[in-house]
């Protein structure tokens, strides 16, 4: 971002936040957003507020398995399906105000020349080991089947449908051989072992080092980050999948989407996609610098940049333990200073899916209630699974909208405005008189909150933050409630003065406060009281101006019905033709 607020010691110089590429097979969901995008965009929005240099990227994650399966699904191609997606993707993203600096795709040539030539300096450096192996072979479709192509029971968790690079029902990180009983995605038939070559990591010489880094959050012995940031979840995940054994990792595959492993000898085989598509961080903060005119290198290689992931709980080992190793190897990148993954969003009872269309869609989120983003990221926030999974469910939605965002925000905003309007024509009145002991304690509460917000935030405790900022709120309608400026007027309008211009005050700094999670409403607000504009470093006191004119400000909140709620339930599942056909084939 441009212009940034002088660094104090304890500040890093900027921000490098990521959020996890998404695979560009599928719309996106609700877990998706409550997982790696609102948590980032919420931190993200923060720092703008206060002027911090801060550059948040993602991008279309366009190869893997996932995508090749489903084109070979639909009988097209996988650009196709990546087309399709990558397009989709941002739709539903910039539907929820989700606002990147710069959103890629891994499918673009400048990508896959960064890539290419990111693993040819790792195999120069000797970071790889060649070996030859039995791998799981497809008779039936003559195909090596790694990752994705190979399904099985997981050996943690006992889950069916593990994949051969990680189960999805525990998060763990597997390998094909980890798999009981495995079956090929492709023909469905038992695999076979047949000998292929690959380059492979061995991440076992890093064991060191990495457990320095992630559970004392040093690096050669200097401090790097603070390791009691770290989510307990996070390091307890790492901890694990090292004490497993750090067991070389093939970093290459015999499959023809992807990028081409640019070496001798390595025909018909593409980069592992847990080696190129984190390398697409750095190709989309290429893409934004050259957008904007910038230099891309201090974000990834200036030691007085902080760098942050935020992914799901699925992606840990391949953020804490894989790219860490592999950016060390290459040398002259940062490594993170947090990974604040989240853990899963459940849905009505049930874990999200895809392919049986028990999922929220975005884009279908948007056509239901449109320009009401802010609700859904409201509650979304509300619920967020920071250190355990979490359920959404339509009827909770709807009374955290009816019950907290219309009964608590709306009404108070509604009666501040419509008291002003009648008692002073909608001019904002100045104090009429010295404050009282309740007064006093309101405008303490207005000076404590943005240090409870902005400290949450830098926490990732992104729920405890929107409480505190709602806090506010409630203070300010309890105020509003136990003053009663209706039956006061008559006799002291003066006092009725005070009381109005502190209920204002409360608004506008709410309104700043709330911004990083209600974008739009939070502008709503601002607009209405000439507060537009202000950063973050305006709050904590007097925000509006005396006799500034309100501008009229519609309704908030409109109540969600029960039968909105109902036509939501009944969306969910595979006989919901439209959603599921586009999404199972
Ligand atoms: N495409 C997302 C997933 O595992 C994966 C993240 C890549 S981040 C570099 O669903
Ligand atoms: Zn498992």
């Amino acid at each position: 971002m441009a212009n940034s607020t002088p660094v104090t010691s304890d500040q890093p110089a900027r921000y490098m936040v990521t959020s996890a590429l998404p695979y560009a097979n599928g719309p996106i969901h609700v877990g998706h957003i409550a997982g790696a995008y609102l948590p980032a965009d919420i931190y993200v929005r923060y720092l703008r507020a206060r002027q911090r240099d801060v550059v948040w990227v993602c991008g279309s994650d366009e190869h893997g398995a996932a995508i090749t399966l489903r084109a070979r699904k639909e009988g097209c191609s996988p650009r196709e399906i990546v087309d399709r997606y990558h397009t989709e993707m941002q739709a539903g993203f910039a539907g929820l105000g989700i606002d990147f600096d710069h959103y890629d795709r891994t499918s673009a040539a400048h990508h896959h020349a960064f890539a290419q030539d990111f693993f040819k300096t790792l195999n120069e450096k000797g970071a790889f080991e060649v070996e030859t192996r039995k791998q799981y072979f497809d008779e039936k479709e003559s195909q090596f089947l790694a990752d994705r192509y190979i399904t099985g029971v997981c050996p943690k968790c006992d889950s069916a449908g593990a994949y051969g690079d990680q189960c999805e029902a525990c998060g763990s990180a597997l390998s094909p051989e980890d798999l009981v009983d495995p079956v090929s995605a492709l023909s469905g038939n038992a695999p076979v072992l047949r000998e292929t070559s690959h380059w492979y990591l061995p991440m076992g010489r890093h064991e060191t080092w990495l457990k320095d880094y992630i559970e004392n959050g040093a690096l050669d012995g200097a401090p790097h980050h603070d390791a009691k940031a770290w989510k307990a979840h996070v390091k307890g995940q790492c901890r694990s999948w090292i004490d497993g054994g750090l067991h070389n990792r093939a970093m290459t595959r015999d499959l023809d989407w992807g990028v081409k492993v640019p070496v001798e000898g390595a025909e018909g085989k593409v980069l592992y996609v847990w080696l190129d598509a984190p390398l697409g961080y750095i190709t989309a903060t290429q893409q934004w610098a050259e957008k904007q005119g910038r230099d891309w290198r201090p974000y990834w290689q200036s030691p007085d940049t902080q760098l942050v992931h935020f992914i799901g709980k699925d992606n840990i080992v391949f953020h804490c333990i894989i790219f860490p190793i592999l950016l060390r190897e290459h040398g002259g990148y940062l490594l993170p200073h947090n990974v604040p993954a989240n853990e899963f969003l459940n849905l009505e009872g049930d874990k999200i899916s895809t392919s049986r269309n028990w999922a929220v869609w975005a884009t279908d989120y948007i056509n239901s209630f449109p320009d009401r983003a802010d609700e859904l990221r409201y509650v979304l926030a509300s619920i967020m699974p920071e250190q355990r999974d979490a359920e959404f469910t339509w009827a909770d939605f709807g009374a955290r909208v009816n019950n907290e965002l219309a009964d608590v925000l709306g009404n108070f905003v509604n009666r501040v405005l419509v008291l002003t309007s009648k008692y002073f024509d909608g001019v904002v009145p100045a104090p009429g008189g010295a404050f009282t002991p309740v007064d006093e304690a309101l405008r303490a509460h207005i000076a404590r909150a943005p240090e409870e917000v902005a400290s949450a935030i830098e926490r990732y405790r992104f729920r405890e933050a929107l409480q505190e900022a709602m806090g506010l709120v409630r203070a300010g309608n309890k105020y509003l409630t136990e003053e009663e400026p209706w039956k006061v007027f008559k006799t002291d309008p003066d006092r009725v003065r005070t009381i109005l211009n502190l209920a204002l005050q409360v608004t506008a700094n709410a309104a700043v406060l709330l911004a990083p999670f209600m974008p739009s409403v939070a502008s709503k607000l601002s607009n209405t009281l000439g507060t537009t504009g202000l950063p973050w470093e305006a709050t904590g006191s007097d925000m509006v101006t005396e006799n500034t004119q309100l501008q009229h400000l519609p309704i908030l909140f409109e109540k969600i019905t029960s039968e909105q709620i109902e036509e939501e339930v009944a969306k969910l599942g595979p006989h919901n033709k439209n959603m599921s056909d586009a999404l199972a084939k």
